[in-house]
């Protein structure tokens, strides 16, 4: 456990080191109930510091959960009066402005749960040192900005781990006595602490090449335990696509001679960057098409990507400190966005990830955790690994994109990469040099680094038929965040149009634009086009080019006129769901109302429309989730947001079964499994029409999904099937109860898929219940030390608003539970899986006061992580 009182720490105290480590030598001795660390590193006084003159500062290195065997300082072993062990630091005097220092550490990863640090995973070893894992290994200035150049040297059984991996080049390999064996790793690019990894392993590879735009050739080796070696092949791909992508979009090449993935079971989030040896959550790295949905292997081509570009966006170029995590993170999730538009259909891809962003992070940023991008300051790190930083950090980085231009941006990343490469920076050095590129003042667009909370903006407009002018007028505003009770205006890029009767995009300006961004900066700004007929309808914040609220009173009428003729795939589906969440708003307050006939028609319209893009016509035919209704509801009222969301997708598909029914039939057709845009867009639209056909309550619809389940040559359509008969309005519980079965003894020896079937469950307004969940923690195939699976089970649960919700609250009770038992084992797992409760606020008064008293219950434990502790307490 860390300190009973945990200490806050702020981005205004930022002092650089007083030491530099200019090259660490590390050496691990890998046994079965203990591993030997040691360390040799060559110090160096911090030149640039001013220090009293005549004295050197004692050496203060980070170090947690370690045993000290030795200390040796330049040769000479330290007495206990020469250093000092305080928690979690160890103190050594210093003697000379250089030295060597020699640490040796034991340590223990067979009993590591916590997963930051060196630990086993299915009986191998790895590493996971981002944040601060890294002093869970030695004593170290585990700090971003002390950057040094690391060679590594792994001894162990050459039976039990035949294969030994670090970071960088291997340059020597050699056979020990007692079946021991050596690999030693360098690694010539200087680097922080949390990009150090390790991997020891019976593993087996895939093997490839890549050859550089100048010439240089690379290997490529992908690693998993050898029952998935056959899963590897579009992990592959995917980094070849991405090493390409970065030289020709961001002209950035690979440095190394190898670059490897190593697949494991056992992680905290979804894979880390270490130079040259990515670690990757095995759920986003293995795919074959009877195991992976579609949406896997997107996401597995995203998280590769992103992975590879941290080598520059974070690797060449790190962060000075954690409050600058979004330097790296914002940029590198805007790098692989752009790549995944590029590599899928662009329009989905931009749907996907606004909605995600209004839906998760707008929630994030209304609820106590609210923090800005670049936050100024935490009690634990691994909290701020958030949509914030990510997503919203990238859509800051999209906006600079927008204000800039694409080839201003580039001018703007070669210089930033130039000036700062082998450097660890900050957002200020990024937008610097967006700024020194591009001649741009971006002094007001900083308010997004500095300011949390989601802007609202208002939009109202008037049309003077006499003149033909037409005025729209923007005001801005944002609501207070904690410890930010005052906002002051953002820079708001708006993308805008003007629509007329005919559904033609007007003309804007003299020039003749037919869209233009509009560069927001007043608290209320008004813009006026000229000549316009007839009064105009307006296509507002298109592509989403701001991450803001747009409150706009468009008509039912208008949207529907939006969702047939905008241009912008963004503001056709966002038209389509304005007009669902009014048609269930107004179920959740008047449930015995009929479900409004014009969202029925207009329903029917996008599934008629034979001329619309599948892929966003499978996106707009998505009604509003229950997550995002939530998010936008004044007070959530779970158990009326679904039954009135059920409600409406039951009118829909009751009115256009005919309809619905033979776009399936056109769309479900026998092909090879390719997981190619065009193909996933008919599959996805298909599956949209089965979710709608088993709302209606027929067994023949039922059955239509039974058959689709068992003719199923790939898990996307084996996958929504199941789902569709678990949800299907007509029950069979029988049937339920044979697929289930199925489906677990079909996969129950792949980790991956087990995680699903548990979350199926768990997450089913159906079947979820609170009893069920506790039985499903009993089965065999859950690992309750496994990330994924507590994710899957118990995240699952959270996000079931039948029954997380509760009369009586005991799945909040129930949850309470979980986060204590597992705050012991495992801080991060806990401290996430806990942030429903944290919303507790928005919720009506009874099920707010639960959610309450089980945080309370939670704050009332001795001993919370810091992790727990500081999002416990920053809730009530
Ligand atoms: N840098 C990784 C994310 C990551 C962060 C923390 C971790 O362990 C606590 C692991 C991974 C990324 O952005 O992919
Ligand atoms: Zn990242």
């Amino acid at each position: 456990m860390k300190d009973a009182q945990p200490r806050t720490i702020y981005l205004k105290d930022y002092q650089a080191p007083d030491y530099w480590i200019d090259t660490t030598h590390l050496t691990f001795d890998l046994h079965e109930d203990y591993a030997l660390v040691t360390s040799v590193l060559q110090m160096r006084l911090n030149g640039e510091k001013e220090f009293e003159s005549g004295t050197l500062p004692a050496l203060t290195l980070h170090g947690e959960e370690l045993d000290l065997v030795s200390l040796h300082r330049d040769g000479e072993e330290l007495e206990g009066d020469q250093y000092q062990l305080a928690k979690g630091t160890l103190i050594v005097s210093v003697k000379q402005p250089t030295f060597e220092l020699q640490v040796v550490t034991r340590i223990r990863p067979q009993e590591n749960t916590s997963l930051e640090g060196l630990y086993k995973s299915n009986g191998m070893f790895c590493t996971q040192c981002e944040a601060e894992g890294f002093r869970k290994i030695t004593y170290y200035l585990d700090r971003p900005d002390v950057m040094s150049v690391f060679t590594t040297k792994v001894i162990a059984s050459q039976a039990r781990y035949p294969v030994l991996l670090a970071n960088g080049n291997a340059i020597d390999k050699g056979e020990l006595e007692n079946d021991r064996h050596y690999v030693t790793w360098e690694d010539p690019f200087k680097k922080p602490s949390y990009l150090f990894a390790l991997v020891a392993g019976d593993l087996e590879c895939i093997e490839d090449r890549f050859t550089t735009m100048s010439g240089r050739d690379v290997t490529l080796k992908i690693f998993t335990e050898s029952h998935n070696i056959h899963k590897c092949d579009h992990a592959m791909v995917s980094l070849k696509k991405s090493m390409r992508w970065d030289e020709e979009v961001y002209g950035r090449e690979y440095d190394l001679d190898i670059f490897m993935i190593v697949a494991v079971d056992h992680f905290n989030m979804g894979a880390m960057e270490n130079k040259g040896l990515n670690i990757f959550n095995s759920s986003c790295v293995l795919a074959s098409p009877e195991t992976a949905t579609d949406a896997t292997y997107q996401r597995i081509e995203a998280i590769v990507a992103h992975e590879y570009f941290h080598n520059w966006s974070g690797n060449r170029v790190t962060c000075r400190d954690w409050f600058q995590l979004s330097l790296k993170e914002g940029f590198t999730v805007f790098r692989d966005a752009e790549f995944s538009a590029d590599m899928n259909s662009r329009g989905v891809k931009r749907i996907q990830d606004a909605s995600l962003l209004r839906t998760a992070q707008f929630a994030e940023d209304a609820g106590p955790m609210a923090h800005p991008i670049r936050p100024e300051s935490f009690i634990e790190i691994s909290n701020f690994y958030t949509l914030t930083v990510y997503e919203k950090g990238c859509e800051v980085v999209r906006m600079i994109h927008t204000i800039l231009g694409a080839g201003q941006f580039r001018k703007g990343t070669d210089l930033y990469f130039d000036r700062h490469d082998g450097e660890a920076a900050t957002c200020e050095d990024f937008v610097k040099a967006m700024e020194d590129a591009s001649g741009v003042d971006l002094t007001q667009f900083r308010h997004w680094y500095s300011q949390a909370g989601t802007p609202v903006m208002t939009v109202t407009d008037k049309y003077d038929a006499e003149s033909g002018d037409y005025h729209l007028t923007i005001a801005q505003s944002c609501p207070a965040t904690p410890g930010q009770e005052q906002k002051k205006p953002f820079h708001i890029p708006v993308g805008i149009a003007l629509l007329d009767e005919q559904g033609q995009l007007l003309p804007l300006n003299a020039a003749g634009d037919k869209e233009q961004v509009l560069s927001i900066k007043q608290s209320e700004e008004t813009f006026v086009v000229k000549g316009c007929k007839s009064k105009p309808l307006p296509s507002l914040l298109r592509n989403f080019s701001a991450p803001v609220r747009v409150r706009y009173d468009y008509s039912k009428d208008d949207l529907v006129f939006l969702m047939k003729h905008d241009t912008d795939s963004f503001n056709r589906w966002d038209a389509c769901q304005r007009l669902g969440v009014a048609a269930i708003e107004q179920l959740v307050e008047q449930p015995q109302q009929a479900v409004d006939p014009q969202l029925v028609d207009a329903f029917g319209a996008v599934i008629a429309d034979a001329a619309m893009d599948k892929a966003v016509k499978a996106e707009m035919l998505c009604l509003p989730s229950e997550a995002s209704l939530a998010e936008q509801a004044d007070v959530i009222q779970p158990l009326a947001i679904v039954a009135a969301r059920k409600k409406v997708k039951q009118a829909i598909a009751v009115a256009h079964k005919d309809a619905l029914q033979a776009l399936y039939n056109e769309l479900n057709h026998e092909r090879v499994y390719k997981p190619e845009a065009a193909d996933i867009a008919e599959r996805t639209l298909k599956n949209v029409c089965l979710g709608y056909l088993s709302a209606v309550n027929e067994a023949e619809c039922v059955q239509l999904a039974a058959k689709q389940y068992d003719d199923a040559s790939n898990m996307t359509d084996r996958r929504a099937a199941l789902g569709c008969v678990i949800d299907a309005h007509y029950r069979d519980e029988a049937l339920v109860e044979r697929l289930l079965t199925d489906f677990y003894d079909r996969y129950k020896g792949n980790s991956n898929v087990m995680d699903d079937w548990f979350a199926v469950q768990s997450s089913s307004a159906e079947l979820g219940t609170v009893e069920k969940v506790k039985a499903l923690m009993q089965h065999d195939s859950f690992d309750s030390t496994s990330p994924n699976k507590l994710r899957s089970l118990i995240g699952g649960f959270t996000r079931n608003m039948t029954h997380f919700h509760t009369a009586g609250g005991t799945g909040y009770e129930f949850l309470a539970d979980r986060v204590i038992e597992l705050d012991k084992q495992n801080p991060q797992v806990a401290s996430r899986i806990m942030t429903p409760l944290t919303r507790w606020k928005k919720f009506e008064p009874v099920t707010s006061g639960l959610m309450k008293n089980a945080l309370e219950r939670i704050k009332a434990v001795h001993n919370l992580s810091t992790d727990v502790y500081e999002v416990v307490n920053k809730s009530l």
